[in-house]
């Protein structure tokens, strides 16, 4: 039996992913850019198993159904296609994210799995080939495979790889409002932003120019220029996705909240930045050493972690036993 272990962490866009220019190989309508954190890795062992008939999967300790465990057997079916291998696995894997919580749980979870799977078929991929694999099963999963911040290219399947870019010293006040499952996966939401929201075309448009801005403030090591161009790239996002019909919301009161003390911190000279994802959580961008003013200016409003850039996918090949 073949067994390996790979983990992730979650990564936040500063440049967002959102719409597709061709689902099946899972290639985002534009470029973007992220950091990886520092906290909430996935943890996933993947263990080939002669005698199995299907693959079986456990999400923190409990056998997944329905769509979550469609999605690895077909990200499976793709590394056993490669592998030419019809070895069915079990896959257990531990996420301490919320899943589903717009804290991007898939990128961190389909890193690992990409990682893991590889290693147990014995794929032998570089990190490129890697982010290019992980994307199959998430798109955002491609930039979790680097360390720090990423570039994730726009392309055809060859080009639409993950790369690390170098940035200015940043960190992230990650600011949990609710951590239960939101309504409208984001796969779900992207698909109806594309096809219903009038404003697509111009999200399509404004966010490659963005990152075009972000990678110039990121080579300029300008934090200011660098938050600005990531508050006003997510509000961008929230408007087009509002649009949708029917219409998607994914911030809350309390984000709402959170995005004002964000700007009055700002009118107190503080460099603070927000941003938030496919949920109602908000994450603020900030220098290292703003993290514990911004911590103070949000205390009472959400559960504040801070986060730095961390680590990039790690995996381990080995005969470690499989809790089924
Ligand atoms: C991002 N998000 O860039 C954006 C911002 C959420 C909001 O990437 O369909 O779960 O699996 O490729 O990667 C969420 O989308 O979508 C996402 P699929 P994914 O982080």
């Amino acid at each position: 039996m073949t067994v390996a272990t790979a983990r992730a962490h979650p990564n936040i866009a500063l440049v967002k992913y959102w719409g597709k220019r061709d689902a099946a190989q899972n290639l985002p309508a534009t470029g973007s850019l992220s950091m990886t954190l520092d906290v909430f890795p996935t943890t996933t062992t993947v263990a080939l198993d002669e005698t199995l008939d299907a693959d079986a999967f456990t999400l923190n300790g409990r056998a997944a159904s329905g769509v979550p465990r469609e999605r690895v057997i077909r990200f499976l079916d793709l590394v056993r296609e490669r592998a030419g291998s019809t070895t069915r696995a079990r896959v257990s894997s531990t996420n301490t994210v919320p899943s589903g919580a717009g804290l991007a749980s898939s990128a961190s979870g389909f890193a690992a799995l990409a990682g893991a799977a590889a290693a147990a078929y014995g794929l032998d991929l570089d990190q490129r080939a890697l982010t290019r694999l992980a994307r199959r099963g998430s798109g955002s999963a491609a930039r979790s495979i680097v360390a720090g911040f990423a570039v994730w290219h726009a392309g055809d399947d060859e080009h639409s790889f993950a790369e690390p870019v170098d940035a200015p010293a940043l960190a992230m006040v990650v600011a949990t409002v609710d951590a239960s499952e939101k309504p409208v996966s984001s796969r779900d939401a992207m698909r109806r932003t594309a096809l219903t929201s009038p404003y697509y075309p111009a999200w399509i448009s404004s966010t490659e120019q963005s990152l075009r801005a972000a990678l110039a403030a990121c080579r300029d090591g300008d934090v200011a220029r660098l938050g600005r161009i990531a508050e006003t790239n997510a509000l961008r996002m929230h408007a087009a996705i509002q649009a949708s019909d029917p219409p998607i919301r994914y911030l809350s009161p309390a984000s709402i909240a959170i995005l004002d003390r964000v700007e009055a911190l700002r009118a107190d000279g503080v460099g603070a930045f927000a941003t938030a994802d496919a949920g109602p959580n908000v994450v603020v961008l900030c220098r290292p050493g703003d993290a514990d003013a911004v911590r103070a200016a949000l205390a009472g409003l959400a559960e504040l972690i801070v986060a730095h850039p961390g680590p990039g996918l790690h995996v381990e090949l080995g005969a470690e036993a499989v809790t089924p």
